[in-house]
């Protein structure tokens, strides 16, 4: 049995992609695992923020860690800025990474490239990510794709310190799914799925209604030549809904396409958009249900006083280790 651990930023209503790539085997692996999953409040601010919006998003995305499947009494749920250990950690993992490791990130240089004003934040991220996961003694982390690059920074952090100071941190290993691991934006589908994006018709929120699915799919970049099929390179739109299509209804890509076959884009885009309405119907109404009850914040109380006794055990241990913690003498 190893630890998971996993976070989500509450940037704006989680994706279709989050919960693909992400939420969707959370719930799965609570079953046979000690499960962390955080709402990483303090990575959201790395970029701006409104400050009603983040606290309104920090909650609802509890609620939706809940009305997906993901079970308290299971799993430990909690917002990363209740437990104080983070931040301490990923100041002391920020001394042991190198500037040029971060700036190589390409999390990094997207979300850095054309902007004014880049938030020392942005930059020093991923050490807060490192600590996030090494505080717990993670062993596997599920995450999208995109997060590929900053697990293995978080390996080497964690090896550095190990090296140089006391083995305390376990080597956490990413867990990418083989198959939508990285959803595509509707709009450009050479693009990933974010829940940032400026434009609102590039991503299915969790929480949009039937009648913005619909038209959402149905706007979709695809192309002219009309026939259903799986290309990712000269069909990326058709291959991101085919894909989509496939994770929800567990049919595989290649029934799906025989299906279609002499079908056109319009029935295919409609039965792609009940696809998704008949996943997120459920999901949606028990999640009415958590965001207004008191439940909520009871259920994140018990999960931040759980992270709070086990991440202060892995801090102590590395502040000694680091020379910082003053002992009587
Ligand atoms: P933001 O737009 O604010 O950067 P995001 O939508 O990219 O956010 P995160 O909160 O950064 O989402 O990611 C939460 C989890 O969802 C991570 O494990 C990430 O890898 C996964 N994920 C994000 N986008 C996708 C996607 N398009 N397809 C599959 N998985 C994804
Ligand atoms: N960097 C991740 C969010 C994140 C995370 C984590 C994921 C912060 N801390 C710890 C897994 C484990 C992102 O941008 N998706």
């Amino acid at each position: 049995m190893s630890v998971i651990f996993s976070g989500i930023q509450p940037s704006g209503n989680i994706t279709i992609g989050n919960y693909i790539g992400a939420l969707r085997h959370f719930v799965e692996l609570q079953e046979e695992h000690e499960c962390y999953f955080c709402v990483v409040n303090q990575h959201a601010i790395t970029v701006a923020q409104d400050p009603a919006s983040l606290k309104r998003n920090s909650r609802n995305l509890a609620a939706l860690y809940l009305a997906a499947g993901i079970d308290p009494d299971k799993s430990t749920l909690f917002i990363q800025s209740d437990v104080p250990a983070h931040t301490k950690m990923g100041w002391m993992l920020q001394c042991v990474t190198y500037i040029g490791e971060l700036e190589r990130m390409t999390q990094f240089k997207d979300k850095s490239t054309g902007k004014e004003a880049v938030s020392a934040g942005l930059l020093t991220y991923p050490p807060l990510m490192a600590a996030d996961i090494l505080l717990y003694n993670t062993g596997i982390v599920p995450v999208g794709d995109d997060q590929k690059q900053h697990l293995e920074l978080t390996r080497d952090i964690a090896d550095r310190f190990n090296k140089k100071y006391r083995d305390i941190f376990v080597m956490p290993e990413p867990r990418i799914a083989s198959e939508g691991a990285r959803i595509m934006s509707l709009v450009d589908p050479e693009k990933k799925m974010s829940k940032s994006d400026p434009n609102q018709n590039a991503f299915i929120s969790m929480l949009d209604d039937e009648s913005v699915i619909l038209k959402k799919i149905k706007r979709a970049t695809t192309d002219s030549d009309g026939v259903v099929a799986f290309d990712k390179e000269n069909k990326p739109g058709i291959s991101n809904l085919l894909t989509i299509y496939s994770q929800l209804t567990g049919e595989s890509i290649s029934s799906l396409v025989g299906k279609y076959e002499d079908k056109g884009y319009g029935e295919f885009k409609q039965d792609v958009a009940d696809a998704i309405i008949n996943t997120l119907k459920p999901i949606q109404e028990r999640y009415k249900n958590y965001v207004n009850s008191t439940e909520l914040d009871d259920i994140l109380d018990r999960g931040a006083e759980k992270a709070n006794s086990v991440a202060n055990k892995t801090l102590n241990k590395a502040e000694r280790a680091m020379g910082l913690a003053r002992k009587r003498v």
